[in-house]
């Protein structure tokens, strides 16, 4: 009967690959995580996809294994669907505001993440009954950097970060660290520049980063469900355990540059 219905839209919806209909009908494991490791970002009112069919073909299509969700909207309209047909999808939904409607659905949701504590009290209110109660915690967003020569594309990441999280953790690299990176070490010594990034608004602390490879345990240690970064890192940090966004640069303006000119200065 179920293949049948597919089969109909196969008619009607040419554009759904094949993979769809075997994953529906297979039930797809996502602890399979070789086959479903993909994940896919819902950003707000990003209206990527057209109907239920469309976003059932996409994650089929890319082997998604983990929705994160910001959009209110998406949730309402396709979450519930999503997990019928991909039972085994981990769902992330990041919740920015309150909002009643939303409840009911939380039950198709593995981990609701709460801008503030004032929204995550209103999902943890005792007097809501949930099938099955998803994990509730706040967002707890992650940055990393040299940070050297403190300018304002270090203070705009920030200022950005401030719209996902009023919790930011940064990793600053350590002077070994920054050496294996760029082959150089920092102007500024590392208290100078913990310093300045602890001055910027919502850093609620600051650790010393000593590798690349040991981000997701970072991440873990302090319960971190955003990792934030320059769209000069962009994909690169694709494989962490959590949701990664990567914003804009701010032009014209690096270490690097006034590193030189300092150096210009110096002569
Ligand atoms: N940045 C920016 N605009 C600039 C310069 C930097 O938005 N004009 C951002 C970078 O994209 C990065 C952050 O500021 O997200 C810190 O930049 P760096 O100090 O240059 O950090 P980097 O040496 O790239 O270290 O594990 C990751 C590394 O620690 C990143």
């Amino acid at each position: 009967m179920y293949m049948s219905i597919l089969s109909d839209l196969n008619v009607s919806y040419p554009h759904i690959p094949n993979v769809v209909l075997e994953n529906s009908s297979n039930t797809i494991n996502p602890c399979d995580k070789f086959l479903f490791r993909n994940k896919l970002k819902i950003m707000k009112n990003e209206n990527k996809f057209k109907n239920s069919i469309d976003i059932l073909a996409h994650i089929g299509a890319n082997n998604i294994g983990t929705l994160y969700i910001f959009d209110e909207k998406f949730l309402l309209s396709y979450c519930a669907t999503i997990r019928r047909h991909y039972p085994y999808i981990r769902i992330e939904y990041y919740a920015y505001n309150t909002n009643v409607k939303i409840i009911s659905l939380l039950d198709h949701v593995d981990m609701v993440h709460a801008f503030n504590k004032n929204i995550k009290n209103f999902y943890e209110d005792v007097y809501i009954y949930y099938a099955k109660k998803p994990t509730i915690d706040l967002i707890k967003l992650i940055t990393f950097g040299t940070f050297d020569l403190f300018h304002i594309g270090h203070k705009n990441i920030f200022k950005k970060c401030l719209k996902y999280s009023d919790h930011i953790i940064c990793g600053i690299s350590s002077d070994e660290f920054t050496y294996k990176k760029k082959n150089i070490i920092p102007t500024d010594p590392f208290e100078i520049r913990k310093k300045n990034v602890l001055n910027c608004k919502n850093v609620k602390h600051v650790f010393l980063e000593e590798s690349m490879e040991l981000k997701n345990i970072y991440i873990k240690r302090y319960n971190a469900n955003i990792l934030i970064m320059g769209d000069d890192w962009k994909d690169k940090f694709d494989w962490v355990d959590c949701c990664v966004i990567y914003l804009e640069r701010t032009p014209d303006i690096s270490s690097t540059m006034l590193r030189k000119l300092n150096s210009i200065n110096d002569d």
